[in-house]
């Protein structure tokens, strides 16, 4: 096995034996946003994990008004199921099921409840640290994007919407 296909130079400290655990979601968008793709990607660095995620094709920032809320930032999640299934049209991946949430937190303290994504004229980039889990714990859960911002108070979820993307988390690499 060549280790060094895996970009670790030759004298990384990680022993052959302990590379780290990895995973990562591709992420598609559907029926109400098709225009969205990118992946997160899950790092095991020490005490926690690294969450990065590069997303294209997200809709343009609307402001929000009255009852209507704003289209962006978007709420970012991990749900309970790796399934990305379209299903209704106007109401689409409800196959992901509700939010990941191991521990039994009130929504705004899920473990799977990350910081919104900011459009960027529809590109978004981001990556966060979280000691929430571990990379082994995520694969085969679900990622979702929003239609709205997540208020991180409203049970169970946020508030955040119509969901506009989903991936399913796969192990990478070993
Ligand atoms: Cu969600």
């Amino acid at each position: 096995m060549n280790y060094y296909q895996y970009g670790y130079p030759a004298y990384s400290y990680y022993p052959y034996r302990n590379i780290p655990a990895m995973a990562y979601a591709m992420i598609q968008g559907g029926p109400l946003a098709p225009k969205i793709n990118g992946y997160v990607f899950f790092r095991e660095v020490p005490n926690g994990v690294e969450v990065y995620i590069e997303v294209h094709g997200l809709p343009h920032y609307q402001q929000g008004s009255g009852d209507k809320k704003p289209v962006g930032p978007h709420g970012f999640h991990l749900h309970e199921k790796g399934v990305c299934e379209i299903g209704d049209k106007e109401d689409p991946f409800q196959s992901a099921g509700g939010h990941w949430n191991p521990d039994n937190q009130p929504h705004g303290n899920h473990a799977g409840d990350f910081p919104v994504l900011f459009s960027n004229d529809g590109y978004s980039k981001m990556s966060f640290f979280t000691n929430r889990f571990r990379v082994e714990d995520v694969i085969g859960k679900g990622v979702i994007i929003h239609q709205h911002p997540d208020d991180y108070q409203s049970q169970p979820s946020g508030d955040a919407g119509k969901r506009l993307a989903c991936g399913v988390i796969m192990k990478y690499g070993m």
